[in-house]
């Protein structure tokens, strides 16, 4: 069994798992726990952030728009603020790829990783205290370190990702990742400021009867996902859609459920966009016994051809995916 499959002991911080874990990496000279710590770090600057948000300046639009044309919060221009900021700060990353930014940016020419990241999925929830969370992928640079960033370096298929995970700021905020060993969770203890392992090795039950999807968008549905939806009601699943994704992905993979963003009248190749999104969320899922694709083909095979790409995304319980799929 792979070391990070046995359960470690629940209340390990966060940091101690990354260092127990850490010889999982053949070429990582702690580079990567590294970098899990700046996004760790990052994470807990907005969460303070966000606790804060009823009381300070930073709720509402911000009047701009990011790269792909949606409305601005405050709190989407902060988050991305301070993860660039503690990921250019480490050292380690070379690009980052952002929702919130229309081109990559170029971090430290010597790092030798590529983030892609949603800094805060879900923002629009947060003036009526909804959960919403943070998304994040790792990649290796292809490129040789010192060179300039290339296109290769940056729309890499989701298969080629050496780490992902998100952050969900909910009731408690937790950090969930995974390294291609399996998935563990930690909650943040705010008292100590740190993170500790709450859920070791997390599983996707095979089987759920939780389906979330927006069914306002029904009307232009395809065949197969009205006839998917049909099947959930005929066998009276629960609907659950809290239109924060991050939320929604993390209660099925606890309880067992499918998440579907699919084509819609709106948007023709579903909202999500598959490097800061879809990628993360579909390696998480394989990697505690999901599934994830668009509907047909494998979120993780799919070559990307642009930083903000959209795709249909069906993503949570093997059997359900497999049966929105193939009807
Ligand atoms: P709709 C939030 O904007 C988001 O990206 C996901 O977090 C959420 O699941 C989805 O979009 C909600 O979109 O079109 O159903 O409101």
């Amino acid at each position: 069994m792979e070391a990070s499959r046995i359960a470690q002991p629940i209340g390990i911080a966060l940091d101690r798992f990354i260092k127990n874990n850490q010889d999982h990496f053949a070429y990582a000279s702690g580079e990567l726990s590294q970098l899990l710590r700046d996004i760790a770090l990052a994470s807990k600057v907005v969460n303070r952030e966000m606790n804060k948000a009823g009381l300070i300046d930073i709720m509402g639009p911000m009047g701009s728009q990011n790269s792909t044309g949606e409305e601005q919060q405050k709190l989407d221009v902060l988050a991305n603020i301070r993860f660039t900021r503690a990921l250019k700060k480490g050292g380690e990353v070379c690009a980052l790829i952002s929702e919130e930014s229309e081109t990559f940016e170029d971090l430290n020419n010597d790092g030798g990783y590529v983030v892609a990241i949603d800094p805060l999925d879900g923002s629009s929830n947060i003036d009526v205290n909804v959960s919403v969370g943070t998304i994040f992928s790792i990649y290796r640079r292809k490129s040789q370190i010192g060179k300039p960033i290339t296109l290769e370096d940056v729309l890499q298929k989701g298969s080629d990702q050496v780490a992902a995970g998100y952050v969900l700021y909910g009731s408690s905020t937790m950090l969930v990742y995974t390294t291609g060993h399996g998935v563990n969770g930690f909650t943040f203890e705010p008292s100590l400021g740190e993170f500790f392992l709450s859920h070791p090795d997390m599983r996707t039950p095979e089987d759920g009867k939780i389906y979330s999807i927006n069914e306002g968008s029904s009307n232009s549905f395809d065949n197969q996902v009205t006839k998917y939806v049909a099947h959930c009601k005929e066998k009276k699943f629960t609907a659950r859609y809290i239109g924060s994704l991050v939320a929604d992905f993390h209660r099925n993979m606890l309880k067992g459920g499918i998440y579907i963003y699919p084509a819609t009248a709106k948007d023709p190749n579903g909202k999500l966009r598959l490097m800061y999104e879809c990628n993360a969320l579909a390696f998480l899922a394989e990697q505690s016994g999901g599934k994830a694709s668009n509907g047909k083909d494998r979120i993780l095979d799919i070559i990307p051809t642009s930083l903000h790409q959209r795709v249909p995304f069906f993503v949570g319980s093997t059997k359900m995916v497999e049966k929105a799929e193939n009807g």
